[in-house]
C-alpha cells in the first residue's frame, strides 16, 4: 500500500516513480551515487519489490544494466547524477537502441534556474542522446500544480514507447533542494487525490495493449519443392531459433547458424560456415530463395558469400530494421521468427539438400597446438550446458564463430554486437551473471583493459563467473587487417602492445586467477573454476600474430579437403 506521508515532495515524486516502475515490471534498477538523484536513489533503497544494484562507474553501469535487461528479458532501470554522469551511459545506450534493448535512464538534473549560469555540475541533459532513445521525457521540477496522474502518466507512456518499439528511454528529473529526507512527516493525500483508484490496487495507472497486426503471407508461399531453399539465422532469442529448427526439420533445406542464433551448437544446423565456405566446392553452391530470420551476421566471409547470391531474399526482423548491408533483400518481413512461420506452414519435402554441408561440417580439422584459436575451440567444448556465454568482440568472437560447432546444443549466448564496441563487455558479463548460475566472459586484453573498472562489479556476483581473457598482447585483430606494417605502423598504432599481464589486477580487486598457456592448462583450470563457483579471471597466453597463422592454416587445411 502507497504511503501518502512522506518527508518532501521531492521524495514524493521519487517514490511514485519507482513505484510505477515496479508496477510496469521493472525489477532491477543499477543506480551510481550522487547527491542530486538522493531522492530517486532513497526511494529505491526502500522498495521491496527492487532488486538494487551498485556501482561507481557509470559507464560500466550502464552495460551492467544492459547485459541484465537481456539475461532477464525485463526493463532495466538506470539511475544517475547530473552532469557527465549521465554522459557516461552513453555507450550502453547507444548498444541498447542498436539491438533493441529496454533500458530506462532516469537520469536528474539542476531545475531551469540553475541551469547556462554558472551554477556546478550542470550540462544540457535533455536530448543528450540525440536520436537514440525511443522516447523521452523532461519532466519539471516537483511541483504540487502538476498532477501525480500526469507523472505517473508520463512515465507509463514512456515505457510503453520503449516495449512497442523496442529501444531505451530517457526520463530527466529536475529537483531542487532538499535532496534528503529531515524526518518530516507531510500528508499529501490531498495531492493525491487524483490517484485514489490507482494508490488502492498494483496495476499501472495505464495500461497499454499493443496492436495486433495481422501477418500478410507471401503470395509465392510454399516454394516448389525443386526451388533451392537456404535458412539463415542471425542473432535472435533461443526459443525463437528452435521454433525455427523445429519448422524447418521436414524440409531437409540447410540452416546456417551464427553463433549469436543460440542454436550453433545444433548437430542440424552449418555453424562452421567461415570454415566450410573456403571449400570452392561449398561456396559455389547457388540457392534460389534465402530466408534469412535476425541479422548482424559475424562471418564476414558469410556475408561477402551471400552477396554472390542472386535468387529472392527474405528477411524476417521484429524491429522493422534493415539487417542487410548486401542491400540484397527482395521482401522484408516486420515479424518475429514464430509469428512468420506461424503465417508460412512449412513443406514437407523431406530433401537431403542439407546432408553435404553436415557431413562436410563433420569433417572439418579442429584447430590444434598452444595458440589461441585453439584454446577457443577447447573452451567452446568446456562451457556447460545451459550456462551463459557473453563474447566479446574483436578476435574473441569471430573465433568462437569459426568453432562453433562445438559449443553445447543449449547455450545462452550474448553480445553487444550493436556497436561491436569493445567497451564495458566485463561489465555487461557481470549483469548477465546476475540471471546464470554460471557465466563465461570471453574477451581480448585490449578490452578487459578498457574495462578494467568493472573487476569491481565482477569480485561482487554471487553466481560463477568465469572471465577468459585471451592476451595476446594488444589488438590481435589488426594482424588480420590490412593495416600497413613499415615503420612499425601495425603495431604503434593500431596493436598498441602494451607488455601487461593481468595477474596484478586480479589480486587487487580480490578474484582468483589462473595463468593459462594451452589447452590442457585451460581445461584443468576452467574445470577447477566451475568447481569452486564464484569470479575466476583465467588469462589465456597467446604469441601475438598467433590467431593470424592458426586461421589462415586452418583455411587452408580445408581448402585442400578432397572429400567433400
Ligand atoms: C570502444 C571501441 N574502441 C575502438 C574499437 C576498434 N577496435 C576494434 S578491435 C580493437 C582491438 C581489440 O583488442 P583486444 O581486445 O585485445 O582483442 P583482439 O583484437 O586481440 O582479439 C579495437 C581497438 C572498438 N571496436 N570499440
Amino acid at each position: 500500500m502507497f504511503d501518502p506521508v512522506c518527508d518532501n515532495l521531492n521524495l514524493l515524486w521519487a517514490r511514485l516513480l519507482i513505484e510505477e516502475c515496479t508496477r510496469l515490471n521493472i525489477q532491477d534498477v543499477c543506480i551510481a551515487p550522487g547527491s542530486r538523484s538522493a531522492p530517486l536513489t532513497i526511494a529505491c533503497a526502500h522498495h521491496a519489490k527492487l532488486r538494487c544494484h551498485t556501482h561507481f562507474d557509470e559507464r560500466g553501469l550502464g552495460y551492467m544494466a544492459l547485459g541484465m535487461a537481456k539475461a532477464s528479458d525485463h526493463p532495466v532501470l538506470v539511475i544517475c547524477t547530473s552532469g557527465t554522469a549521465v554522459a557516461n551511459l552513453y555507450p550502453a545506450f547507444i548498444e541498447a537502441a542498436q539491438t533493441g534493448v529496454l533500458l530506462l535512464i532516469a537520469c536528474a538534473d539542476r531545475p531551469d534556474e540553475l541551469l547556462n549560469c554558472g551554477a556546478n555540475q550542470a550540462i544540457s541533459q535533455p536530448g543528450i542522446f540525440a536520436h537514440y532513445p525511443v522516447a523521452e521525457v523532461a519532466l519539471p521540477a516537483p511541483d504540487e500544480h502538476f498532477p501525480a496522474r500526469a507523472l505517473l502518466g508520463k512515465l507509463d507512456d514512456l515505457v510503453a514507447q520503449m516495449r512497442s518499439q523496442q529501444g531505451p528511454a530517457l526520463l530527466n528529473c529536475p529537483f531542487r533542494e532538499p535532496f534528503y529526507p529531515h524526518s518530516q512527516a507531510i500528508d499529501f493525500s490531498a495531492y493525491l487525490a487524483d490517484v485514489e483508484h490507482w494508490l488502492s490496487h498494483d496495476q499501472p495507472l495505464n495500461c497499454f495493449t499493443p496492436s495486433l497486426t495481422g501477418q500478410v503471407r507471401t503470395p509465392s508461399w510454399p516454394p516448389a519443392e525443386q526451388t533451392k531453399v537456404l535458412i539463415i539465422l542471425g542473432a535472435m532469442d533461443a526459443d525463437q531459433a528452435n521454433a525455427v529448427l523445429n519448422w524447418a526439420k521436414n524440409t531437409g533445406w540447410p540452416i546456417m547458424a551464427d553463433v549469436q542464433s543460440q542454436v550453433a551448437g545444433s548437430s542440424r544446423v552449418i555453424s562452421a560456415v567461415d570454415l566450410l565456405l573456403r571449400h570452392s566446392k561449398l561456396a559455389s553452391s547457388q540457392f534460389d530463395l534465402i530466408i534469412q530470420f535476425g541479422g548482424r551476421l559475424v562471418s564476414k566471409i558469410l556475408g561477402q558469400w551471400l552477396n554472390t547470391q542472386t535468387g529472392e531474399y527474405y528477411q524476417i526482423e521484429p524491429r522493422g530494421k534493415r539487417l542487410d548491408p548486401n542491400w540484397q533483400t527482395t521482401h522484408r518481413f516486420y515479424a518475429d521468427a514464430k509469428s512468420w512461420i506461424n503465417a508460412h506452414p512449412a513443406p514437407s519435402y523431406q530433401l537431403d539438400d542439407a546432408m553435404h554441408w553436415l557431413q562436410a561440417q563433420q569433417q572439418l580439422p579442429i584447430p590444434q597446438g598452444d595458440d589461441e584459436l585453439a584454446m577457443v575451440a577447447t573452451l567452446a567444448t568446456l562451457i556447460p550446458t545451459q550456462s551463459a556465454l557473453m563474447l566479446g568482440n574483436s578476435l574473441a568472437i569471430r573465433h568462437m564463430q569459426l568453432v562453433a560447432n562445438h559449443l553445447p546444443k543449449a547455450l545462452n549466448i550474448y553480445t553487444n554486437r550493436g556497436c561491436s564496441g569493445i567497451d564495458g563487455l566485463l561489465a555487461s558479463g557481470c549483469g548477465i551473471a546476475q540471471y546464470a548460475a554460471v557465466t563465461t566472459v570471453l574477451l581480448g586484453d585490449t578490452s578487459l583493459l578498457h574495462d578494467l573498472n568493472s573487476l569491481a562489479l565482477a569480485r561482487t556476483t554471487r553466481t560463477t563467473l568465469i572471465i577468459c581473457v585471451i592476451n595476446n598482447d594488444g589488438g590481435g585483430i589488426f594482424e588480420l587487417l590490412p593495416v600497413p606494417t613499415q615503420n612499425h605502423l601495425a603495431r604503434d598504432y593500431y596493436q598498441l602492445p602494451h607488455g601487461i599481464e593481468f595477474r596484478a589486477a586480479a589480486v587487487q580487486f580480490g578474484i582468483n586467477y589462473q595463468r593459462v598457456i594451452n589447452p590442457s592448462t585451460l581445461s584443468t583450470a576452467y574445470e577447477q573454476a566451475l568447481q569452486q563457483g564464484g569470479t575466476h579471471l583465467l588469462e589465456i597466453l597467446s604469441e601475438p600474430g598467433a590467431a593470424s597463422k592458426a586461421i589462415h592454416r586452418l583455411g587452408e587445411q580445408v581448402r585442400e579437403l578432397s572429400s567433400l
